[in-house]
């Protein structure tokens, strides 16, 4: 886990702040008040962590590039949230699930926006025991702990509204139109490029804190990914940056997630309605080993899926597993 203290991230900001110029061991010493011997040793761990810098006798240093890892630096540089990911944010190369993770952290009482990230998961997981497959190299597998103060009915909205959000980013980051499949899974086309997997504890009406999960496929190889998968390099081409596509997530979540405490789901029914890719067709939905088919006609105020099941007939959905009919 890389969670140190903050000479690294300061010298980062330094190079930020001066970029593509050699800057002297001695002014970025005097700048953080710390002696040359340190800002030698700091930059050393930088290297070891990827960042390439050039260092010129009489010039100082110069930052060539950055690795791509989603280092707490890289994220919170630029982010800018209120509270999602501007506390602790934790990075692994490899870990198990980043949902269990934060459990854990939750449960000790760690904060609100507290933030987990696995460059790879050894153990990945979907709803009801699947699995998300997590490779290493191009993928964001993040968990963020919430404790959300929202009536106990609109909590399972979470989830819907999280996938919403990620639309919103993906738009804004590469103008690619994704589509939100009921309830928690993001489409290009027919191909799934994220998962969302939420995570709570609580009993009866209270809830102690919820463990927003978001798997996102943007540089993943596709021999890596199962056939139904799909990733945004895939389809664009293009490599993306992933720093950028996580900070655009929390930014929009924190939005979404700030409207839906303020003036419940129905605020943001529209917008779930007009990026969905299940309304109006027919669909297959497996509810607790119960199977529904119908049509999709609706997503209520709560955030269920309306399922015209017979003429005259609707019934709601809350969660489940959806299937397109051809
Ligand atoms: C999900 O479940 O889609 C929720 C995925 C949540 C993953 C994140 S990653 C960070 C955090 N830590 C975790 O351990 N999990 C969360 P579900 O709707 O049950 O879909 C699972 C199904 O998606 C699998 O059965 C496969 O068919 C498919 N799938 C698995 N890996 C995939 C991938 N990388 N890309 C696309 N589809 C995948």
């Amino acid at each position: 886990m890389t969670h140190e203290p903050d000479i690294k991230e300061s010298i980062l900001e330094f190079f930020a702040k001066n970029k593509e110029r050699y800057i002297s061991g001695e002014d970025i010493s005097e700048a953080l008040n710390t002696s040359r011997a340190s800002i030698w040793k700091y930059i050393n761990k930088l290297r070891y962590l990827g960042y390439e810098i050039d260092a010129v006798p009489h010039l100082g240093y110069m930052l060539k590039s950055s690795p791509d890892k989603l280092f707490e630096y890289e994220i919170k540089h630029g982010l800018k949230s209120k509270i999602l990911g501007q506390g602790k944010i934790y990075h692994y190369e490899n870990t198990v699930s980043t949902n269990d993770k934060a459990y854990i952290l939750a449960e000790r009482g760690d904060a609100e926006g507290t933030l987990v990230i696995a460059e790879a998961q050894t153990g990945g997981r979907g709803r009801m025991g699947r699995k998300w497959v997590s490779p290493k190299g191009g993928g964001i597998y993040m968990s963020v702990i919430l404790r959300p103060d929202i009536e106990a009915d609109e909590i399972q909205s979470i989830t819907l509204v999280a996938a919403a959000s990620i639309v919103k980013a993906i738009k804004r980051e590469t103008n690619v139109d994704a589509k939100i499949k009921w309830p928690n899974d993001v489409f290009i086309r027919d191909k799934k490029m994220c998962g969302v997997l939420t995570e709570i504890k609580g009993q009866a009406d209270m809830i102690n804190f919820v463990i927003l999960g978001i798997g996102i496929n943007v540089n993943t190889d596709s021999r890596g990914l199962p056939d139904e998968g799909i990733s945004l390099k895939e389809f664009t081409g293009a490599a993306v940056n992933r720093a950028n596509i996580l900070r655009s997530v929390l930014e929009e979540f924190e939005n979404d997630y700030r409207t839906l405490k303020k003036s419940g789901f129905a605020a943001l029914r529209d917008f779930c309605k007009k990026h969905s890719l299940v309304l109006g067709k027919d669909v297959k939905i497996n509810e607790h080993n119960k199977h529904i088919t119908g049509q999709a006609v609706d997503i209520d105020g709560k955030g269920a899926l309306v399922v015209r099941v017979a003429k005259n007939k609707d019934k709601r959905v809350f969660s489940g597993d959806v299937s397109l009919l051809k």
